[in-house]
């Protein structure tokens, strides 16, 4: 095993490698930035070298000098993280060729499934489902009207440098062809200086639904099951859980065969994450690799009991897997809230401030995955998930029951944070039933934020409201003014008479 590994990001995850690390008897070197100096994972790591201020091109994606901070104090490895330079097939060919270990799949594996025409073509390879569509980029408009004719309306236009939904366009009629096509590429060319586009076949309401894989360097690849990830906004995840309640038995192993076969076609060793979508038919369709660790991991090893991140070390230092794809079963349900700080009431603007106060949640069942604590700066130079929020449980409805009592438990003040709207899910009827699908959260938005207060809400308001009352109980003409409130609901007595007990305490 390695001896000491270099953690190549910031926040909650490189806490989280940090963690693996000393499970593993592995010390754990942090890089940071100018405005990270204080932060967390430098605290907890054993050693700690900054590389650069506080933007994030200047300091995390130095790769040059992360790897110069690796050679300088002797670690063996890098773990990448996620994010930053994690994807990035030279970082991890630099690593290599520095004479470095690189905590994740080869440089090959991961420019095997960086464009996305080419994976498809490596899936239909491995006989592995695509959306019915092209894999050569489109020559000009008049190509594209034909091959939209022969896969029928709607159509979607992709970027084949593409991923995370840049550069795609819904086309529903002929008409919109044309003009569809010039705004796709205009649009890659500037998210990726790459403006080839291709046709898929537009798939309507389904799930996404994905299957992680674990492969280690002796021929072992397995599938650890899939993850349902359908309530996402504007490509951003905001809720994962394990298992999924459209996946049956037979599907779970026909995905996590598919998964393995698409894997095995790109040579692919460590963690890694196959994205399918999956129609209201069953149907499911290959749509990209993420060849690295993922925000959502840890609902798969909370359901499958294996420690991913241990596993990505000790696969990346030669070690065999000692599982046989058998000895995959999943127990119980898992479901992760991303907590954000941005206020879902204002489009989800990110909130900046000082963490001036944090309770985080806990007691059976429940893990805090958080790169946050009292006093922490919130800034706009990274990403805005401050931690995630990950409970296990039996079953399904006991699963919610816990994330809901969790949430409750959770108080963050000092920035505003996505706390209260993950409550709102989870007391939403549609999520309750499990009918999600990816446009879900987008349509349901509106809904749930002008949603009825929050049982917390109503009772802090009761309380309020006591406190009042007991002030102006001498003021009985002025009490009369301000009672004339609804009838009170099961919420507001309840409310009524903790305040009442506190009283009496007083
Ligand atoms: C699709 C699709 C429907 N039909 N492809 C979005 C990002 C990229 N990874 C692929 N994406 C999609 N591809 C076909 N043929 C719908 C999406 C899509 C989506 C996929 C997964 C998770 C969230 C999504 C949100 C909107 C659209």
């Amino acid at each position: 095993m390695f001896r000491k590994v270099l953690i190549a990001n910031r926040g909650e995850i490189a806490l989280r490698v940090i963690r693996a690390c000393h499970e593993l008897g592995i010390a754990a070197v942090a890089v940071y930035s100018d405005a990270d100096a204080r932060a967390p994972h430098v605290r907890e790591a054993d050693e700690a070298v900054n590389v650069g201020p506080a933007p994030s091109a200047e300091s995390y994606l130095r790769g040059e000098r992360i790897i110069d901070a690796a050679k300088r104090v002797g670690a063996e490895a890098i773990h990448p993280g996620y994010g930053f330079l994690s994807e990035r097939e030279w970082f991890a060919r630099a690593v290599r060729d520095a004479g470095l270990v690189w905590v994740g799949p080869a440089a090959e594996a991961i420019a095997a499934m960086g464009s996305k025409t080419a994976a498809r073509q490596l899936a239909i390879g491995a006989n592995v489902p695509v959306v019915p569509g092209t894999t050569e980029p489109l020559r000009d408009a008049k190509e594209a009207r034909e091959i939209a004719k022969r896969f029928g309306y709607p159509v979607l236009l992709k970027a084949a440098a593409g991923g995370g939904g840049k550069g795609m366009r819904v086309v529903r009629d002929e008409k919109d062809l044309e003009s569809s096509l010039e705004a796709a590429r205009r649009e890659a060319k500037n998210a990726f200086g790459d403006d080839a586009v291709y046709v898929e076949k537009y798939i309507v309401g389904p799930r996404h639904v994905e299957i992680q894989v674990l492969g280690d360097h002796h021929g072992t690849l397995l599938s650890l099951n899939e993850r349902e990830c359908s309530v996402q906004r504007r490509h951003q995840k905001m809720i994962e859980e394990a298992p999924s309640v459209a996946v049956t038995p037979e599907m779970r192993r026909a995905m996590g065969e598919t998964a393995v076969r698409a894997a095995r076609a790109a040579g692919y060793t460590n963690a890694g994450t196959c994205e399918f979508l999956l129609d209201a038919d069953g149907k499911f369709y290959f749509l990209e690799m993420n060849t690295r660790l993922q925000v959502e991991h840890p609902v798969t090893e909370l359901v499958t009991g294996i420690d991913l991140v241990q596993w990505q070390l000790r696969v990346a230092a030669n070690e065999k897997l000692p599982f046989k794809q058998e000895d995959i079963v999943p127990r119980g349900w898992a479901i992760e809230c991303r907590i954000t700080s941005e206020d879902p009431s204002n489009n989800f603007l990110p909130s900046t401030g000082k963490v001036d106060y944090l309770h985080v949640p806990s007691g059976p069942g429940v893990r805090w995955d958080s790169g946050i604590e009292h006093g922490s700066d919130v800034t706009l130079f990274y990403d805005p998930m401050l931690a995630k929020l990950i409970v296990w449980a039996p079953t399904r409805e006991a699963a919610i029951t816990r994330m809901h009592r969790a949430l409750s438990e959770l108080t963050i003040q000092g920035v505003d944070t996505s706390r209260d709207f993950h409550l709102r899910v989870m007391e939403d009827d549609d999520f309750r039933r499990g009918a999600i699908e990816i446009q879900w959260l987008e349509r349901r938005l509106p809904s749930l934020l002008s949603a009825k207060p929050t049982r917390e809400l109503c009772d802090v308001a009761a309380i309020a409201a006591a406190l009042l009352v007991d002030r102006e109980r001498h003021a009985p003409a002025r009490l009369a003014a301000s009672t004339s409130a609804p009838a009170p609901s099961d919420a507001y007595a309840d409310a009524w008479a903790r305040a009442g007990r506190l009283d009496s305490l007083r």
